[in-house]
């Protein structure tokens, strides 16, 4: 009865990584091109870019061609949107209107246990209160973040013994997604010597999946840390399926320093210790 619940939460989470993605380009397209979750974050600031200077010109219709658009080089964070101000400088703005959302899965629900209709609308008003602005429905909504997606429910608690169980599925699970991935050719080809040497080495197999997930959420920042809001691609969609998840990871971070290191995520997931060095891709133009 388990392996089924591993396969299912591996696909959901595959499919939920690309929802993730397509809603960064803020397109609410169907995501057409699966690519390695490993280069998305460069190509989310590209069509980032891409968005606001059309918003841009709808806006105002007095753009200057002449001038480079600020905005260009310019990254907002969720449920914000890049405009260039009165002195021509690009400034991360609070979205005006999110998409509006009729598909029920899109409703997320938050860290106060509210349920929004889509992450923009949580994004959007995270940001008013950040900005003090009137809007703002409460100060309390500065740390508004998803917990999962979904309307809110009563998740039930995670027992000591599921717990015990845990960081053996979740390893079992990383490295179903990594051999997975890698047949459907979704490595990068330095990943995907990690995955051959997992098959072919028993001793390396739990190691390289942890390893390679950790690599991979460690997004941006990419400091070898891997941050809360790192950890958004795996806890979000996996909070509906494994109520154990928030608790495990929050463990994981064994020093609350807010930052999972390499070593404390080997340690979680019960890999050996020696296994576990730092061997992740470097990405160009870090
Ligand atoms: C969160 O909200 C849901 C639905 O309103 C409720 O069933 C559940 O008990 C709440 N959970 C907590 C922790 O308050
Ligand atoms: C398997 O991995 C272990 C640990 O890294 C290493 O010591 C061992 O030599 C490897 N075995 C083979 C056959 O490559
Ligand atoms: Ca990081
Ligand atoms: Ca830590």
């Amino acid at each position: 009865m388990r392996l089924p619940r591993v396969l299912i939460a591996a696909i959901l989470v595959l499919l939920v990584i690309d929802v993730v993605t397509s809603e960064k380009l803020r397109k609410y397209k169907k995501f057409k091109h699966p690519r390695k979750s490993t280069t998305t974050t460069s190509t989310t600031t590209e069509s980032e870019s891409l968005t606001l200077e059309e918003e841009d010109e709808d806006d105002d219709g007095e753009k200057v061609q002449t001038f480079v658009d600020p905005c260009l080089k310019k990254h907002c964070s969720a449920g914000r949107i890049c405009q260039s101000n009165d002195d021509g400088e690009a400034e991360c703005v609070c979205i005006e209107t999110c998409p509006e959302e009729v598909d029920p899965r899109r409703k997320v629900c938050t860290n106060q246990n509210t349920t929004w209709g889509s992450d923009c609308e949580v994004y959007r008003m995270r940001c008013w209160c950040d900005k003090g602005s009137d809007k703002c429905e409460d100060d309390s909504m500065k740390h508004l973040h998803i917990e999962y997606y979904g309307e809110c429910r009563e998740m039930p608690e995670c027992l000591d013994e599921e717990m015990d169980d845990f960081p053996r599925r979740m390893r079992d699970w990383l490295f179903n997604i990594m051999r997975d991935m890698a047949d459907r050719d979704e490595l990068t080809p330095h990943y995907k010597a990690l995955e051959r040497e997992a098959e072919n080495n028993q001793t390396r197999r739990w190691a390289n999946a942890a390893i390679w997930k950790w690599c991979d959420l460690d997004g941006e920042p990419h400091d070898r840390r891997v941050s809360r809001h790192e950890l958004f691609p795996i806890r979000a969609p996996l909070m509906a399926l494994e109520h154990c998840i928030a608790p495990f990871l929050n463990n994981c971070d064994e020093n609350d320093d807010h930052k999972i290191t390499l070593k404390e995520w080997g340690k979680c997931l019960q890999v050996d210790p020696d296994e576990m060095e730092d061997r992740c891709e470097d990405v160009r133009g870090e």
